[in-house]
């Protein structure tokens, strides 16, 4: 399957879609990095749902947890080539696919999770889903991972210089990279299932995530410190494989964008109430919190980068995003 090319999944999946006109349901394989029971399980579950319903059974979805497809960026390349057929990810590997999700992984870029959700479900966010065909992507709607905090195995992290010279794993995602650099932390890119052992063997100091992801993954049990950074919003996405889209019906492709709006929903609900009750649970499971972070020094810390990013990204659309009213 692996060597799979795209025109040979796409006669293999018309293939599928005949025996459906006999008989059979499709069932399209959901992947995703985090266990069941995080906010990627509910997406899943009301993506399957909805998607039941709104083609009349004729497409099932099975979820796949715990990255069993492979990490975020592996899956979106099985998406590309029709391996693969629907991912819940982060947007973390998917600027090297669609170089445009990149401005949505600037730090500090969105005050709150209203904030987000108005940019992302508005204009803005419409024209960056638009380029996903370009890339061999559908993307079907935009949900959510949450607001990162930093945790370490060190020491309390309150400042930017406590945060220096820890080696802390992130996304492989270069705008990330870049802020943790400009901050004095080594950051070390890693896919996501190789995470919790590098925490374990002390090969990274710590990582950054949203409190539902560190609650799902049990970081509790190899980081100490957790710090309520909230340094960058981590939007999500609903990726279809195009090779699925193709096969599908124009009706068929509303019931799929409508069924993922409604995933992508709760989903959101969900990183929420994790957020809300998760820094109890980590702390019960005996982590230290640092809840008097000076947020300003990191953004400050971060200024010298902006200019770049204005350069990079357009300092009218940076603007549009940071004024976007809501
Ligand atoms: O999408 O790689 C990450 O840190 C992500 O936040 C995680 O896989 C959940």
């Amino acid at each position: 399957m692996i060597f799979m090319t795209k025109a040979w999944a796409g006669i293999a999946f018309g293939a599928a879609m005949l025996m459906a006109g006999t008989v059979y349901a499709v069932e399209l394989k959901a992947g995703y990095s985090l266990p069941e029971t995080s906010h990627y399980g509910v997406g899943a579950q009301v993506l399957a749902e909805e998607i039941a319903k709104r083609t009349n059974g004729k497409y099932t979805v099975k979820g796949y947890p715990s990255n069993a497809l492979g990490g975020e960026r592996e899956m979106v390349e099985g998406a590309q080539i029709g391996t693969v057929d629907i991912v819940l990810t982060s947007t973390g590997p998917v600027g090297n696919f669609v170089p445009d999700t990149l401005i949505t992984d600037i730090p500090f870029l969105f005050k709150d999770y209203e904030h987000a959700h108005a940019v992302l479900d508005g204009p803005i966010g419409q024209e960056i889903l638009d380029k996903f065909p370009e890339h061999d992507l559908i993307a079907l709607a935009w949900t959510e991972n949450g607001f990162r905090n930093l945790t370490n195995s060190r020491h309390a992290v309150e400042k930017p210089e406590d945060a220096a010279g820890l080696k802390i794993r992130t996304m492989e995602n270069p705008v990330h990279m870049e802020a943790f650099s400009q901050i004095g932390i080594l950051p070390t890119p890693m896919a996501f299932p190789e995470l919790f052992t590098a925490l374990q063997q002390g090969t990274v100091d710590g990582q950054e995530n949203p409190i539902g992801v560190i609650v799902s993954a049990k970081f509790s049990e190899v980081q100490k410190y957790l710090s309520l950074t909230n340094h960058v919003y981590s939007p999500a996405l609903i990726i279809l494989s195009p090779v699925v889209w193709d096969g599908l019906t124009d009706e068929e492709k509303t019931a799929f964008k409508e069924a993922a709006k409604v995933a992508a929903k709760a989903m959101r609900e969900k990183v929420r109430a994790d957020a809300e009750s998760g820094v109890e649970t980590l702390r019960s499971q005996g982590m230290e919190v640092v809840d008097n972070v000076d947020r300003e020094a990191f953004e400050k810390a971060l200024e010298p980068l902006m200019a770049k990013y204005a350069e990079q990204f357009g300092k009218e659309r940076l603007e549009a995003i940071r004024n976007y009213k809501y």
